[in-house]
């Protein structure tokens, strides 16, 4: 890893079916992050098991996370990408932060508090604690920048209370990382219903778009987006959520700007629009598709990628934890 490069750090859970949500809060940009910091890249499967996951499904979504990373253009040779459970310092330092956390801080989380309700035979401690193992991620590599969707706001700002109560108590110990979050589409919404997110765990996979649905899957749930009763395609979030949506993933997935897709459908009907946004879409996850089932045929590659990432992330996390033990006054030999 180049020194003079600030360190950038992201983790996606390889849960479910990953959606375009996924994709343009965070995956995308991941490519052409490599060139100006030196980035490292996680699939949280510890985060994972915070909700019950069928055992080989986590296994081969884990897998197929990876594979994704790279069809997205992330480097191996470039960037660490490896399998959060495979670095044991997670585990160990998210202990160590649990004793910086208060237990009024993480109740009051949004996403703890969702995950609840949804989950209500199942609020295990994993869950609450699921903050302070991403603050973990993030400090154990000095990480300056974090590449996040919107909805991860509020842990990024818990990732740096935790450091900074760290710094205080002790010395500067923790870099205090900052979110990047990108300027359209910090948060897809949901199709057919615009005031939620977009995500992968929806009830309704109708909402939803995934990589890995196929053309015509991708087409008909455009189609069927809700959109309003006014037929001028112009972005307005408060009052055209569902059209202001689709703007947004033609933009991110066309290349363009908000305004320029306006002036593109200035006159034209949504029955139009939303059949050009949904062949922009499935124009682009065709090639990421073949691409990722490529790589997944090569299983051993994939190994040899999780293995060489997790030793090079192993021996910067160690560094940092290392440094935590003797400051907390943890006897080391
Ligand atoms: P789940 O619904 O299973 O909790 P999720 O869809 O929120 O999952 P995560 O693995 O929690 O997915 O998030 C991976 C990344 O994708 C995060 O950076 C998150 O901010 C981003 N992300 C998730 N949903 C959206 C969305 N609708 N719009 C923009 N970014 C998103
Ligand atoms: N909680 C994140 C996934 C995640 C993450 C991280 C993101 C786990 N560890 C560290 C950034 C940095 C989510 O997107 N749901």
């Amino acid at each position: 890893m180049e020194e003079t490069k600030k360190t950038l750090y992201s983790g996606i859970q390889p849960t479910n079916n990953l959606t375009i949500g996924n994709y343009i809060g965070t995956l995308q940009s991941w490519r052409n992050l490599q060139e100006n910091y030196n980035c490292i890249f996680a699939a949280a499967n510890m985060h994972a098991i915070t909700v019950r996951q069928n055992p080989a499904e986590l296994r081969q979504k884990t897998l197929a996370l990876i594979a994704l990373f790279l069809a997205c253009g992330v480097d191996p040779q470039k960037s660490i990408v490896y399998v959060q459970s495979h670095v044991p310092a997670h585990a160990e330092l998210c202990w160590a932060l649990n004793t910086f956390t208060y237990v009024g801080e993480m109740e009051r989380m949004t996403q703890f508090k969702d995950k609840s309700a949804r989950h209500a035979e199942n609020i295990n401690m994993g869950l609450m604690d699921y903050p302070v193992l991403m603050a973990a991620d993030i400090l154990l590599y000095q990480t300056e920048i974090v590449p996040v969707g919107l909805d991860q706001r509020q842990h990024l700002e818990i990732a740096r209370d935790i450091a900074q109560r760290f710094n205080n108590a002790y010395s500067p110990t923790f870099t205090v990382p900052q979110g990047l979050y990108p300027k359209v589409g910090a948060k897809i919404c949901d199709l057919l219903d615009p005031a939620k997110k977009m995500s992968k765990s929806a009830e309704n996979p109708n909402g939803s778009v995934f990589l890995s649905d196929d053309r015509d899957t991708v087409i008909r749930k455009l189609k069927r987006a809700v959109t309003d009763s006014e037929n001028s395609v112009r972005y307005d979030p408060e009052n055209k959520a569902g059209v202001s949506n689709l703007l947004t993933i033609y933009s991110a997935f066309g290349g363009k700007s908000i305004e320029e897709a306006e002036r593109e459908f200035d006159g034209k009907g949504y029955g139009d629009f939303k059949l050009a946004v949904g062949e922009v879409v499935a124009d682009r996850l065709a090639p990421l598709q073949a691409e990722q089932q490529r790589l997944l045929a090569d299983k051993d590659y994939l190994n040899s990628v999780m293995l060489d990432g997790a030793q090079r992330a192993e021996k910067i996390a160690r560094k940092t934890l290392s440094k935590v033990y003797k400051k907390i006054g943890f006897y080391q030999v």
